[in-house]
């Protein structure tokens, strides 16, 4: 049976980003017709500057809103990273698959790196490392298949190539996985800066729609979007990236072609209402459940821990194989 592996992190509230990007295909797809894992990647929240019980609280609400949209315990495997010792086991064993220039070139490295400097603070080895961790995440399991976000696509490739490496010097051991990403909006931008991916730890918020947003608030952020000098609504990603953007997310709530949307529209006013509507809608359900199950913890720990157990046990033998394969004693 195929198997899929993703997981998001607690560095701040989930987004709309996070949602369109991976979330909901998870729940809608991934859950339904593969053997699928997700997870509160909760050790890759340490990378930066962090607050300890921030941390805590959002990998709970992470968890929490997993189930909100619609994961399934029944179906999937929903977890917490640091529940899991395999991953940080095999994730030391990419380290020693992986080297010191490949790391550095990647792009999420660069931009959180240059980010950390700007605010004074120093970078950590484990923003460096995180690709060889994200590694261990999804070969622990013998994954085919990681349904992410198109700024996920680097990280994921490298994965592969550590897969392959590994296999060739150290003998058959990994799944070589593959990104998956979804046909309309792989890539939400920022509504206030539609040139930069929309993410959940920026400090500016008013380009950010959060899944527990209050729908006024997300009505506010939507209206107030930033668009493109002219008045023509058509899509264009490289020259009107800021209507591209409202386009691929109207597209990706209501299910229609950006390009075709485009066509239906005289003015950004009538697009920003509509999409709007549209985003307050799908995400109406969302915080209904996340309301629900926000107020029964003893459940979502529950989930958890079973989800941990569970992933424990498929994760064990490979991660063993790989500490014997590359000479350990184990
Ligand atoms: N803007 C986005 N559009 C489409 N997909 C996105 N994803 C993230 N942002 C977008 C996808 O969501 C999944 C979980 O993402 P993450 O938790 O690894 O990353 P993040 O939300 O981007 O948050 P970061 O990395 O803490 O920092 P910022 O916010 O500063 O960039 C992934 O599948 C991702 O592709």
């Amino acid at each position: 049976r195929t198997r899929i592996f993703s997981g998001v992190q607690p560095t701040g509230h989930l987004t709309l980003g996070n949602y369109l990007g991976a979330m909901r295909r998870w729940a809608e797809e991934d859950q339904h017709r593969a053997e699928a894992l997700f997870c509160v990647v909760d050790l890759h929240a340490l990378t930066v500057e962090h607050d300890p019980a921030r941390v805590r609280r959002l990998s709970r609400q992470a968890a929490t809103l997993l189930l909100a949209v619609g994961l399934d315990p029944e179906l999937c495997t929903v977890f917490v990273q640091s529940q899991v010792d395999e991953h940080l086991r095999l994730s030391y064993l990419m380290e020693c698959t992986a080297s010191d220039g490949e790391m550095r070139r990647m792009i999420q490295y660069k931009e959180k790196a240059a980010r950390e400097q700007a605010r004074g603070g120093s970078v950590r080895l484990s923003l460096l490392s995180y690709p060889a961790l994200m590694a261990a995440d999804i070969l622990a399991y013998g994954t085919h298949e990681v349904p992410v976000g198109e700024d996920q696509a680097q990280h994921v490739e490298l994965t592969r190539d550590l897969a392959v490496r590994f296999n060739q010097r150290y003998g058959a051991t990994f799944v070589v996985p593959k990104a998956t990403h979804p046909a309309v909006a792989a890539r939400v931008m920022d509504l206030q800066e539609p040139t930069s991916k929309m993410g959940k730890s920026h400090v500016r918020t008013a380009g950010t729609v959060y899944l527990l947003d209050e729908p006024e608030v997300v009505r506010k952020k939507v209206m107030r979007a930033v668009t493109d000098p002219g008045s023509d609504v058509v899509y264009e990603r490289g020259e009107r990236p800021g209507v591209a953007n409202l386009l691929d997310v109207l597209a990706a709530c209501s299910g229609g072609d950006p390009e075709r949307l485009a066509e239906g529209y005289s003015s950004y006013g009538a697009l920003k209402k509509d999409t709007a509507e549209a985003v307050v809608e799908m995400l109406r359900p969302v915080r209904g459940r996340h309301a629900e199950l926000a107020a029964e913890p003893a459940y979502v720990d529950e989930v958890l821990r079973a989800g941990a157990e569970r992933a424990r046990g498929l994760a064990r033998p490979r991660v063993d194989a790989a500490f014997r394969a590359m000479g350990l004693l184990g």
